[in-house]
This record gives structure tokens, sequence and C-alpha cells, in this order.
């Protein structure tokens, strides 16, 4: 499985030019996108990224990469970042690594987005993997009351026995809809509800998918 994460991410980098502004995603595939990516930037490429998570700014920073924040970039031109499912119309599940609130700030701001990812990812539709829900510690169980209306049975997400606390201080709930039929009112829906931060649905935002398999990199385009 890494090895078709690491072809699909080396292909990616492929897509960043001298002088952009580049999202960092956050994960494991993007993980191996930071490696090559830091490889051009020792051979001379002139970038700045923007990451998304604290995890990825570390790595990114013992990489060589330079980083800025929204404070002194004035867009971005193109992110690359990964995702936990991907379905036929490009809508994606993420936020398995408890980054989507940054994630959703950075990729949906990019003028171009890229999603990097192995086959496992790919489904007919959303939902097998849980969705993250990132929400507001103050009431969480209320807004976990009014979120399991919805046909979920929402776990607070744990981390090494303790309560997940997100990069923004929050809660993460896991909602194990099995199948989302309509994810873009789904996540409208959940939106809606006092107490949820951000859903991991990020609807009609990917322009490209690239995906690794079987030592090739598919491609798929909005
Ligand atoms: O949290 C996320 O959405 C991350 O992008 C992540 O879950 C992607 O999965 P990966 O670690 O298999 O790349």
């Amino acid at each position: 499985m890494d090895a078709n994460k690491k072809l699909v991410a080396n292909e990616a980098v492929k897509e960043i030019k001298d002088g952009m502004t580049v999202g960092l995603g956050s994960g494991s595939t993007v993980k191996f996108m930071l490696e090559a990516l830091g490889e051009r930037v020792k051979e001379g490429l002139e970038i700045v990224g923007v990451p998304t998570s604290h995890q990825t700014a570390k790595l990114a920073k013992e990489l060589g990469i330079p980083l800025a924040d929204f404070s002194n970039v004035d867009g971005i031109d193109i992110a690359i970042d990964g995702a936990d499912e991907v379905d036929p119309h490009l809508n994606l599940l993420k936020g398995g690594g408890g980054y989507l609130v940054r994630e959703k700030i950075v990729d949906i701001l990019a003028k171009r987005l890229i999603i990097i990812v192995d086959e496992t990812k790919i489904v007919d539709y959303l939902g097998t993997y849980s969705l993250p829900i990132e929400v507001v510690p103050f009431g969480w169980e209320t807004t976990r009351s009014r979120i399991a209306e919805f046909g979920c049975a929402p776990q607070l997400r744990q981390k090494d026995g303790e309560v997940f606390i997100s990069d923004n201080g929050n809660y993460l709930l896991d909602c194990d809809f099995k199948i989302i039929h309509d994810p873009a009112k789904l996540h409208d829906d959940l939106k809606a509800l006092v107490g949820v931060v951000e859903t991991g649905l990020f609807i009609n935002m990917a322009d490209v998918v690239m995906i690794g398999h079987a030592g090739m990199v598919d491609v798929l385009t909005k």
C-alpha cells in the first residue's frame, strides 16, 4: 500500500512550480509528498507552503520546506491533500487524521486542489468510513444527540486513552452513517446544527484525484 501512496505522492509533486504558494495537506500519503517536495526544494524549487496541521508543519520544517500563514500569503495556487474516501463525483470524506477544519480552510481557497490516494479509498458511496465531525467541546453531548437524529451513533474520538483535542481545541465525533446517499445535503444539514464546527464532507472541492494502484497512477478530473 505504501508503494502506491509513494507513487502518487511523487506524481503530484510534479504539478508544483517555482513561485507557487502550496497548501500542504495532512496524513500518511501527504507525508510521502512532503518528502518528495523537500527534495525538490533542496534542488532549488522556490515555493512556500501553508500547512494544514501542526504535524504537517513540523515535518515540513524538518524537510526544509519554507512555510507561511494567511497573514503573509495572498492565496493558494495549489493544494495537495489526502482523503479517506473518494466517490464517483470526486466528493471526499476526510478527517481520519483529525485535521479536517484546517484542511478545508486551505483546500477550499486553493485555485487547484489535488487529492492523492491509493485505490483503497475509491468508493461508490461515501460513509463506510465513519464521518468525522468537529464540534465545540461545550455542550458536545447535546450536539451529539442532534447529530444522532440523522441516523448514526457518534463516537467521541479518543487518542492514547484521552479525548482527542483538534489543533483548534475542539472535539471530534466519528459518525457511522454506513452509506451516505446525498453527501451535499447531509453536510448542509449537519453544518446547520449549533455546536458543529465542520464536517469531513468535502463536496465539489477536488479538481484532480490521483489514484496509485498496481504501480500506476490514474488521474480523475472534475
Ligand atoms: O484526515 C485526512 O483527511 C487525511 O487527509 C487522511 O485521513 C488521509 O489518509 P492517509 O493517511 O491514508 O493519506
